[in-house]
């Protein structure tokens, strides 16, 4: 498993993942959506009226996550151009640091592309200090310095105020974001994410791990020095017919972020307000709960609601986790969600990923993608 963090050699000691930014066609509605069927409340608000004439963004929160939603006001620049070849989909992770410049400069010195230089913020709260880097296709990572800011969210934004706050849903943090790459491509975002950024891959799982009768793919999990961030990458492999990978690759037209996992502290509670919210889940043959006892042994939650719900149970050497997943939540089958609850258990649900897979290309074979 994972060494102890050596923070002296960590050139990029990370916090955690400040904000994910979703690119949108609609960002009011979006905003609607996410408040209302996963329990986010309003943050912030940036637009015109808060000076910024081409865009409008809503920042939601929910315990330690932090959504931005964007839709650009007009046609004609890079994010309605990003919107109408992607789709709906994640622009930018965002990475808590201590001090943006230095993540920039050691990131770029080591070869990453840069997506914008340093760039002090201020307003009459204090002072947020921002910079970023290219991933993998249109996709960025911004570095972002808070020192002691304490507006709603950053310069430029305004403090959103509503009467509607729909009750959390028991959301707690990023678990990890996964990136799809193209053919051929994982191990070259491997070596950008060890040289760039300073991170390991901790996890590897090849296609005789995930193949099943038909979709494939080959996955490897980065993480950075105190795990607190990790990016697993997906390639798609050859399998008797067409790779989810694949799927998500043409119709998001490139490489992106295919899932955002959610951490909970209690998933049975979570998943049963959200599907009750309507987040529609992969549903799971029934038959999986026969030998799940067998497979993972002891766990301290009924099996009934977790057979109910369909969530999914994994063990490792150090725990279990229980973890489930929405089907995409725009009409491209592109981004989706998973919800995660660990106990223990550092891993991702290799156990799993038959009955996952064999959920996935249910709904492929639906949609005529498979
Ligand atoms: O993040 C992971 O590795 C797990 C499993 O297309 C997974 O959530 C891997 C690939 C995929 C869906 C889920
Ligand atoms: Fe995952």
């Amino acid at each position: 498993m994972a060494a102890a963090p050596d923070t002296a050699t960590d050139f990029l000691p990370l916090e955690g993942t400040d904000y994910v930014e979703f690119y949108v066609g609609n960002a009011k509605q979006a905003a609607h959506f996410y408040k209302t069927a996963f329990g986010f409340q309003s943050l912030a608000y940036s637009g015109p009226e808060t000076g910024v004439k081409d865009r409008v963004s809503y920042v939601i929160r929910q315990n330690k996550l932090t959504f931005v939603l964007t839709t650009p006001l007009r046609s004609g620049n890079p994010m309605a151009d990003h919107i109408y070849k992607h789709g709906d989909g994640v622009k930018v992770l965002a990475l808590r640091v201590q001090d943006a410049t230095n993540a920039w400069e050691e990131t770029t010195k080591r070869g990453g592309k840069s997506y914008m230089e340093p760039t002090r913020l201020k307003d009459d709260h204090g002072e947020v200090v921002l910079s970023g880097i290219h991933t993998y296709g249109e996709t960025i990572h911004l570095f972002v310095e808070r020192k002691n800011y304490t507006g709603a969210f950053m310069p430029g934004y305004k403090e959103w105020k509503t009467v509607y706050n729909p009750t959390d849903t028991g959301l707690q943090y990023v678990d990890h974001c996964v990136g799809n790459v193209g053919w051929g491509q994982m191990n070259k975002w491997v070596s950008f994410y060890e040289e760039v950024l300073g991170f390991r891959n901790i996890l590897s799982f090849d296609d005789n791990d995930i193949s099943t009768e038909y979709s494939a793919l080959m996955s490897k999990v980065m993480s950075n020095g105190n795990g607190f961030v990790k990016f697993p990458i997906n390639e798609p492999a050859e399998g008797r017919k067409k790779s989810q990978v694949e799927e998500y690759l043409d119709f998001y037209d490139g490489e992106g972020c295919q899932h955002v996992a959610l951490a909970t502290n209690n998933i049975v509670e979570t998943v049963t307000t959200l599907r009750d919210r309507g987040v529609e889940f992969l549903t799971i043959p029934t038959s999986y709960y026969d030998e799940l006892l067998d497979r993972v042994g002891h766990i301290d939650e009924d099996l009934q609601p977790l057979k109910e719900l369909g969530i999914l149970v994994d063990r490792d050497d150090e725990g279990y986790l229980l973890q489930i997943f929405t089907r995409p939540v725009e009409d491209r089958p592109t981004l989706f969600f998973e919800i995660i609850q660990r106990k223990g258990a550092k891993s991702f649900g290799k156990g799993n990923f038959k009955a996952l897979f064999e959920a996935i290309e249910r709904e492929q074979e639906l949609r005529g993608n498979l």
